[in-house]
């Protein structure tokens, strides 16, 4: 029996690969070494520090700047084939354009890169995890359309610096949170309560910036370098509250302005938003006595240029809520443009984080609504883990981490959704954004106590590893 007491026995396809991740801002440190200069979450954290859980910052983090041979070689330890990091824009532009280029910034990801090919981990590179040059902030950030240029030029940086060894390219990290908590809810940086028409200017411009990047790489760099390059979406899988047809509508909205705002665009075959999320948004602007809607239309120009415009689909994903009808949030605002409202179980386990509860049958649901809705794309998932407040025997991880990856070796093996990757978040304990310290992704832990800021393996480091080398599940294995 391959299935036993709901759990499945067995591997991954041949060729499945495993990795880890981190972002720059949450574990580089060196802050202002270098001449890297200010982005938006520092000015955040320097500016505002009762924002953030613990007072703290990013300003020396798990100081992988200058300890990022200790990060190889824990991750040569692990047995993981690749390495998910990303670019500190201002660390490599200072300016945020290309006036300057800090060859210290460059020597940097250079060094990083040569280590882990030496060590025969594949460095998988994200351009950018939310940490926008203060200078780029201060002409309207994501709002100001002209940022989709300005990224591009980032991103031709990257390639021709990096790209003769990255192979592997995403060029935005969730652009949903990005667009929804920095501009329309306000609560990342940059904060702006722009809310029912920031999120929206934000998620419109780092579309075209997706595009402009996916064509620039596609045309100029891909011919030599012949590596992917596409887009990670986060998104909880939405489940319905009751089985009332108003909750199942709710469920399918929620996803759509979630995932589908910037999954449709790239991923469907007509390409653009989803109908639902224009039609919606449309009506309520009309309503509200406005002239054009607050969600700005795609050209077809855009829509062309969008379409297909990822060479894989990269996902988050971490819990699930339960989803009913319901008209709430600031009028007008994304929250209240979805008429949801979003609650959980309490059966549901928690954890460090209290947006994340333990819901691995959420995963492969969710799996199996993007094979169905864009037509089963390559999946690579780029981020699945969890928080809790700390210690080495991490026994919620071990069994979350094996749980999820139970559920996407499920997806696999019993649904035929097409996934060649998953990556574990995080490598390291980091800064949690507004969470700071106080809420562990790790599966190493990290002393931020000591100067040195040495990396412990916890319990799911080992219960992961396991998990690699036997490239799934064994029935002999103890669980
Ligand atoms: C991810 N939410 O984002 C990020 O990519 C990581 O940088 C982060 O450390 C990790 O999750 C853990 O939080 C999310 O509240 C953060 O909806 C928050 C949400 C979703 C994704």
């Amino acid at each position: 029996k391959t299935v036993e007491k709901g759990f499945y026995y067995g591997t991954f396809p041949e060729g499945f690969k495993f990795g880890t991740a981190t972002s720059a801002y949450q574990i580089e440190g060196a802050w202002n070494e270098d001449g890297k200069t200010e982005n938006i979450w520092d000015r955040l954290v320097h500016q505002n520090s009762a924002v953030i859980a613990d007072g703290s910052n990013g300003d020396i983090a798990a100081d992988s700047y200058h300890k990022y041979k200790d990060d190889v070689k824990i991750l040569k330890e692990l047995g993981v084939e690749f390495y998910r990091f990303s670019l500190s824009w201002t660390r490599v532009l200072p300016k945020g354009d290309v006036s300057v280029i800090s060859t210290e910034g460059i020597q940097y990801y250079n060094d990083l890169i040569d280590e882990l090919l030496a060590n025969g981990i594949m460095p998988m590179v994200t351009i950018y995890h939310w940490d926008l040059p203060q200078s780029l902030q201060d002409l309207g950030g994501w709002t100001n359309e002209i940022m989709a240029e300005y990224f591009e030029d980032f991103a031709r940086v990257a390639f021709s610096n990096f790209g003769d060894r990255v192979k592997w390219w995403i060029t935005l990290n969730e652009p949903w949170v990005q667009s929804v908590l920095g501009y329309d809810f306000g609560w990342d940086a940059p904060r702006l309560n722009l809310h029912g028409v920031g999120g929206y200017l934000s998620g419109h411009t780092m579309l075209k910036a997706h595009a402009l990047a996916f064509h620039l790489y596609d045309k100029e760099f891909r011919p030599s370098q012949k590596g992917k390059i596409g887009i990670t979406l986060e998104s909880f899988w939405m489940e319905p509250k009751t089985s009332d047809p108003k909750d199942l509508e709710a469920a399918e909205r929620a996803l759509q302005f979630e995932l589908g705002w910037f999954a449709h665009p790239i991923f469907s075959k007509n390409g653009d938003y989803p109908p639902l999320m224009k039609q919606i948004i449309g009506e309520n602007s009309k309503k509200e006595g406005l002239k054009r809607s607050r969600l700005p239309s795609l050209s077809s120009k855009w829509i062309e240029l969008l379409k297909g415009s990822s060479d894989f689909f990269g996902l988050n994903h971490y819990t699930s809520y339960l989803v009913e009808a319901d008209e709430n949030g600031q009028d007008p605002s994304w929250r209240r443009d979805t008429r949801c409202k979003t609650s959980v179980n309490p059966l549901w386990p928690e954890t460090g984080s209290p947006w994340l509860k333990v819901v691995p049958w959420g995963f492969r649901k969710l799996l199996n609504w993007i094979k169905k809705e864009y037509n089963n794309p390559d999946v690579i998932v780029t981020e699945n883990g969890v928080s809790d407040k700390g210690g080495l025997a991490d026994k919620q991880r071990v069994a979350y981490i094996t749980e999820y990856m139970n559920e996407m070796l499920k997806a696999i093996k019993l649904d035929g959704c097409n996934i060649s990757a998953y990556t574990c978040w995080s490598l390291l304990d980091n800064f949690e954004w507004l969470g700071g310290y106080t809420q562990k992704f790790g599966i190493y832990s990290v002393d931020f106590d000591d100067p040195e800021r040495r990396r412990t393996a916890k319990e799911s480091a080992k219960a992961y590893s396991t998990i690699i080398k036997n490239n799934g599940f064994l029935k002999c294995q103890d669980i």
